[in-house]
């Protein structure tokens, strides 16, 4: 049988249908409740949108914004404040620095950080609820239900389950969170909800990549299906002095959710410049608070005459040796110790790498050691140490290619009698020279784990074209071994390029010393003009020839097993 003629492709096409030049785009995390300290579940969607974010820039796909930030007003910070002993300014202070220095320890490339209690966050609120209340979209009723504090929403009796509190007196808990919900009726402003039942499903409909991954478009749909009842948009200010009055009615506070959504418009400029990016907006979110973003926000936009976002990039929960993670479990894991133990890289690395956005994840220490120390320090770590080490490559250079060695062929079989490249290195360079387009279909898919997952296994294939070929059995006197020999190098630093240049979405610090050390300029690393081995289709090579950069040490160092780390903090 005749094989595929081995062809790579020079240039990585632009990407996908969103990765025009010049098309702007607005990348959101969730804003975090002001409420307690950051874990690792907050820091996985700010993880996922600075990768996407990072790697939409390297794509050269356009301006992008990357917006974060803290949700500070409601029942919940009211209550939390009151326990803690404070009040909510200051209690909303303190956690939303901690949020800010967590991602930024992180390397969380965001361009905003957003706090509601800030005025410019207000305004835009109070604009967006006169546009409700301009469209008619408003109503005043008399609202009761199951109110639950803690996801600062109305319950139906379908979503309860009986319990019995602390003091033993039988009481009604959400069955999704597990906190109690208690009976409240109010005179509220209603928002016509049920109106948008109908243009809520034909814009789902017309756009089927709305909601990513598919379960939970199928998901929103489903409960589109369903009867949708108005929204009660506001508390009564007696029972929620923290948060923005309504305008024109100040016995009453705007909902929290409404509030909070539309920090989306306020880090855009909302009401004078969001023109220039809205709809342009991807939100990451995780998937408790899908109902929010997939029903409520677009039907708010709509009613205030703004289109529904382009998409929601929904992802599952982290929980940690199998338990949901909770403040009373004692089990919330703390992100500034685990970037701590395991370098910012490596955590960040291990929870987009193990992250799936369909399915609960499981955190637990000897998994991310393992993780980590098998893909980044063994396999990647090793392939740069093995390929720069002085006894292989004694002039410190990107050596030359030789196409003798490597002959370009139609079928692969020929290739042995050819050169002395054999059919399986011609297999391993396609896939590489395919992983560019691979990984940016991936990421547009919201799919990071999978575009990490080619990643590795091409670096276990050039591990394995290495060990393969022995270049340290080469005689470096023989000018046929060193042409082989250089050609081995010179293909394994290709390869090395390319996953360092895919890979700094992820891994931005360890990505910068690995294209350092092969001596890729700044301006080298853009993902859009990725080229692989262009000596193999004849063209020139930048590299070839160039001088390493430094030795900086090993790329990155092994973790500890959790056994010695135990052993090591004992000692201190
Ligand atoms: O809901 N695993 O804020 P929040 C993964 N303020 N991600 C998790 C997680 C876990 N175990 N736990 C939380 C709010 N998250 C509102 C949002 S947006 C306009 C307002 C992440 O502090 C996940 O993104 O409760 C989830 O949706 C978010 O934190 C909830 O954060």
């Amino acid at each position: 049988m005749l094989r595929p003629p081995v062809r790579l492709p020079p240039v990585l096409r632009r990407a996908a249908s969103t990765a025009g030049p010049g098309r702007r785009l607005l990348l959101s995390t969730p804003i975090f409740y002001a409420n307690g300290p950051p874990h690792i579940g907050h820091l996985y969607s700010a993880l996922l949108a600075d990768a996407l974010h990072r790697h939409r820039g390297l794509r050269g796909a356009g301006p992008g914004r990357l917006s974060t930030g803290t949700d500070e007003h409601g029942l919940k910070i009211q209550q939390a404040a009151v326990a803690a002993g404070t009040s909510p300014p200051e209690l909303c202070a303190r956690i939303s620095a901690l949020f800010h220095r967590a991602f930024t320890q992180a390397a969380i490339s965001f361009t905003d950080f957003i706090r509601t209690s800030e005025p410019r966050h207000c305004q835009a609120v109070c604009h967006f609820w006169a546009a409700l209340q301009e469209h008619g979209a408003l109503y005043k009723g008399t609202y009761e239900g199951w109110y639950c504090t803690a996801e600062e929403g109305f319950l139906p009796e379908s979503q309860l389950v009986e319990r019995v509190d602390a003091q033993g007196r039988p009481c009604k808990v959400s069955a999704e969170s597990g906190h109690e919900v208690h009976w409240t009726k109010e005179e509220n402003y209603m928002f016509k909800l049920s109106a948008f039942q109908d243009p809520l499903l034909k814009w789902l409909r017309d756009n089927p990549r709305a909601i990513s991954p598919d379960p939970f478009y199928q998901r929103v749909l489903c409960w589109l299906g369903e009867d949708l009842p108005d929204l009660s948009v506001s508390r009564e200010r007696s029972r929620l002095q923290w948060g923005i009055p309504v305008p024109s009615d100040s016995t009453q506070t705007i909902y929290v959710w409404v509030d909070a959504l539309v920090n989306y418009l306020s880090v855009l400029g909302y009401p004078e410049t969001h023109g220039e990016w809205w709809p342009a907006a991807h939100h990451v979110v995780g998937k408790d608070i899908l109902k929010f973003h997939a029903v409520y926000w677009p039907a708010l936009l709509m009613a205030a005459g703004l289109s529904p976002p382009e998409r929601i990039l929904v992802h599952s929960h982290w929980t940690v040796r199998g338990q949901k993670m909770s403040k009373s479990l004692g089990n919330v894991i703390d992100p500034f110790a685990c970037n701590e133990r395991y370098t910012v890289d490596g955590f960040r690395y291990f929870l987009l790498r193990q992250g799936v956005p369909d399915r609960d994840c499981d955190y637990y220490d000897e998994k991310v050691v393992k993780v980590v120390n098998s893909e980044l320090a063994d396999a990647l770590g090793g392939l740069l140490n093995r390929s720069t080490a002085p006894g292989i490559n004694p002039s410190n250079t990107y050596p030359c290619f030789s196409e003798t060695c490597f002959p370009k062929v139609v079928d692969y079989r020929e290739a042995e009698a050819l050169g002395r490249a054999a059919a399986e290195d011609y297999e391993f360079v396609v896939s590489v020279a395919s992983l560019p387009l691979q990984v940016a279909s991936y990421f547009e898919d919201f799919q990071i784990y999978k575009a990490l997952e080619c990643i590795s296994l091409c670096v276990r294939q050039t591990n394995g074209f290495f060990q393969r070929h022995r270049p340290w059995k080469l005689d470096r006197k023989d000018p046929a071994e060193k042409l082989w020999l250089d050609t081995i190098i010179h293909v394994t630093l290709e390869c090395l390029r390319v996953y360092g240049t895919l890979l700094q979405p992820v891994i931005p610090h360890t990505a910068d010393k690995l294209l350092s050390r092969l001596a890729v300029e700044p301006g080298e690393r853009e993902i859009s003009s990725l080229t692989f081995l262009p000596r193999y289709n004849g063209k020139p090579c930048p590299f070839e020839g160039r001088q390493l950069g430094p030795d900086t040490g090993i790329l990155f160092h092994r973790l500890e097993s959790s056994r010695q780390h135990q052993i090591e903090n004992k000692r201190l």
